[in-house]
């Protein structure tokens, strides 16, 4: 048992943060909120006036006794903490995770193990480069962080989008971040990857060969947080009851499919609507479209070598194919509140890779023993000093009693006088646990070696899995990834890094190469590809397959004189599949038809193609060509959106120059006959046979 307070001892009350009594939510508020109706000091003193300060005269200087003004001012000085050094823009959501209980063969950890166990949890999903305050839609990778309040301490998942990553060694984390970022002179590029040092480094350093291709592909430019794929990266180690250890890699697979953007919608997006994914997260949560995952596990044989089929498992710039080894799905998660407070929570969330419960351990992937210490350490500057976990987003929802005492921002008020073990004076508390007890008990595994700056020689590979991936990527996949690299090379202005980068390409793929080069107008190197495993069709996103189309966004064009009616049954039917409308028009205010009367909720102004999933013309909507609702249906049509129209809206269509014929724009009518049609095309993400219609590739076709 903890030590006990002695009689003689104190300590402060129990009351909150804005000093109330501590014992839960009272009356529906909760004790850590702002409390009492009046304004008050940080000390809780009512305040008369908050609008002028305290003169000598109403004309004279300002007094020093003036504790308001200067407790006012001192806290707003003080407002900002230092952003996160990488991944500092992001979002959050507060959710649950239940295990299925199939995972208890490979682990002990109950919080994959106990079918139907719920754990609480966080997410924060973030993008790496960019400033807290920059476009969330950039081309960059994303991060896919989870915390698990689990009953047997906190466990943190700190994965990313992508499978693997730029550096196979902790060592060269400041190089690439310190290329990936703003040039030091002017501090531009914000958030982008399409600039000479970046390509620079990744040229020279070839192990980032493969993270770039995925950079480059679609998985750069998510369409949700909610339609992306997460994975933990490294291999980990999973232990079960009897002490038996497997290798296995973590994978989240979402339920409604890995969709991206188109890069003109990215592009759009990162100037009409900056915080698109966090809005879009936040919107679906608020909506009741509860974005949901599985989470899997690769399971393989612990064996000396750390190898499955000749991929070495210790390699973060490798996959291993679901098709050589199947991801097992053990448990799901479901996001099902949005954060009350931004830094309270999504702000000062701390992850941490060392942050594991029994049954689940790291491996000697070099990337991931140097990132156990960096996180920790990030946390002393971010959050100012070593008692974050103190923080309410970060507490864990098991019981703590460790030894640590004193510290900036002290939140607890530990009893006994021995801070050490062992003792006398405590009766030697807090004891120690044993692994039947729920200890966290290190498996033994034999370290030997040289004392050595060196790699495996398996880590010398660079580009075949790039190549695995290209290969494994449908058609307009494949075109989007040369059109990207076009893109970018085309932003760099060192002919020779250029030239460098297209020599990589050789390697992975003669044509991807040559598309390129021909972009850049440059000569092709010669097509010098490497061998690859064969091509693992679970790596495509383009598939044909459909998904559920839960908090998707329709933009209904209408006017006055348009059929209401139409709107709110096409409305009333989206949402029954957990879909959302948006109702534009040439300006706002309500819509009636003289029964039915729905909201403006975007105008001609305010409504652009990039928010919607699909565009629908009322019938009735306003003949006369507004050029803002030109753009809106065009750029729609161009981005693969699926586009509707009942009644006369067909003429709208038509006066646009959309041809109502064409692949993915529907007609019928009443909207009633036409909802069935446009929830199958959105729920195959876009219409990809229009593609070769619209998207003018930037990469001129094989001759
Ligand atoms: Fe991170 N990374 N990282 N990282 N990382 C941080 O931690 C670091 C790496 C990832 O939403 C920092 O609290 C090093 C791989 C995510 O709060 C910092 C290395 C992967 C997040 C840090 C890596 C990640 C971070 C910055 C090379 C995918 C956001 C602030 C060894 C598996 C977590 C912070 C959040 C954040 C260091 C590489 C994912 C500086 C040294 C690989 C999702 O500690």
């Amino acid at each position: 048992m903890p030590p006990k307070r002695q009689p003689d001892q104190s300590a402060p009350a129990t009351v909150s943060a804005t000093g109330v009594a501590y014992e839960g939510p009272e009356k529906g508020r909760d004790p850590r909120a702002q409390a009492g109706e009046f304004l008050t000091t940080p000390n809780g003193v009512r305040i008369p006036d908050t609008d002028h300060s305290l003169k000598a005269g109403r004309r004279g200087p300002v007094l020093l006794e003036d504790f308001h003004l200067r407790e006012k001012i001192m806290h707003f000085d003080h407002e900002r903490i230092p952003e996160r050094v990488v991944h500092a823009r992001g979002a959050g959501a507060h959710g649950v995770f239940t295990a299925y209980g199939n995972a208890a063969g490979v682990t002990r950890a109950a919080v994959l193990a106990e079918e139907g166990l719920e754990t609480p949890v966080f997410v924060r999903f973030s993008t790496v480069l960019g400033s807290r305050g920059s476009a969330d839609t950039v081309r960059d990778t994303r991060g896919f962080a989870t915390k698990f309040y689990t009953k047997e301490g906190t466990w943190d998942l700190v994965g990313n989008n992508m499978p693997v990553f730029f550096i196979q060694d902790a060592i060269k984390f400041p190089d690439i971040i310190h290329a990936g970022k703003p040039h030091p002179d002017r501090e531009i590029p914000q958030a982008q990857s399409a600039h000479d040092t970046f390509w620079d480094f990744v040229s020279l350093h070839t192990e980032a060969t493969h993270h770039t291709i995925w950079n480059m592909s679609d998985r750069g430019i998510p369409r949700s947080y909610r339609t992306m794929e997460g994975f933990g990266i490294h291999t980990f180690r999973l232990v079960n009851a009897d002490g038996e250890t497997s290798l296995v890699k973590f994978h989240w697979k979402p339920k409604l499919g890995v969709h991206s953007l188109i890069w003109e919608e990215a592009q759009i997006a990162a100037g009409v609507d900056p915080d698109f994914h966090r809005r879009d997260l936040a919107d679906a949560i608020e909506a009741g479209a509860y974005p949901e995952w599985e989470l899997g596990v690769q399971v393989m044989p612990d064996t000396d070598e750390e190898t499955f089929e000749g991929i070495d498992l210790l390699d973060p710039t490798k996959i291993v194919p679901e098709e050589l080894c199947p991801v097992q799905r053990i448990g799901k998660l479901v996001l099902t509140g949005n954060p009350t407070n931004y830094f309270a929570e999504t702000e000062q969330v701390a992850f941490h890779t060392g942050h594991l419960v029994p049954g689940i351990e790291g491996t000697n992937d070099p990337l991931l023993q140097g990132r156990n210490f960096s996180y920790l350490d990030t946390q002393l500057s971010r959050l100012g000093g070593p008692n974050f976990t103190q923080i309410p987003i970060n507490r864990p929802h098991a019981p703590v009693n460790d030894n640590s005492r004193d510290g900036f921002h002290q939140h607890g008020i530990p009893e006994g006088l021995a801070a050490y073990k062992p003792n006398s004076v405590d009766d030697d508390s807090p004891a120690l646990a044993d692994a039947s007890q729920a200890a966290y008990v290190h498996v033994p595994r034999k370290v030997a070696g040289e004392v050595v700056r060196g790699a495996p020689a398996s880590f010398d590979d660079h580009f075949s899995h790039a190549a695995l991936f290209y290969a494994s990527l449908s058609a307009d996949e494949q075109e989007h990834v040369a059109e990207a690299y076009t893109f970018e090379l085309g932003k760099v202005y060192e002919q020779a890094i250029k030239e460098r980068t297209l020599g990589v390409l050789a390697k992975i793929d003669t044509e991807l190469c040559r598309a390129v080069a021909e972009g850049l107008g440059l000569p092709a190197p010669e097509g010098t590809p490497v061998e690859h495993l064969a091509p693992s069709p679970a790596l495509a996103q383009v598939t044909g397959a459909s998904y559920p189309i839960e908090g998707r966004l329709v933009g209904v064009v209408a006017g006055p004189g348009a059929d209401i009616a139409g709107v709110t049954a096409l409305r009333e039917a989206l949402e029954a599949e957990g879909a959302m409308t948006k109702l534009i028009a040439p300006t706002g205010g309500e819509l009636s038809d003289g029964g039915a009367t729905e909201v403006v909720e975007r105008t001609f102004v305010t409504a652009r193609s990039v928010e919607f999933d699909a565009v629908v013309v009322a019938g009735g909507a306003p003949k006369e060509k507004d050029v803002k609702s030109v753009v809106l249906l065009l750029e729609s049509y161009r981005q693969l959106k699926a586009i509707g129209a009942w009644g006369d809206g067909a003429d709208v269509l038509t006066a646009t120059g959309i041809d109502v014929d064409g692949p993915g724009v529907l007609t019928a009518d009443s909207a009633g006959a036409l909802v069935g049609d446009l929830i199958a095309a959105m729920g195959k993400h876009r219409v990809w046979e229009r593609a070769p219609l619209v998207t003018a590739s930037q990469v001129p076709p094989a001759a």
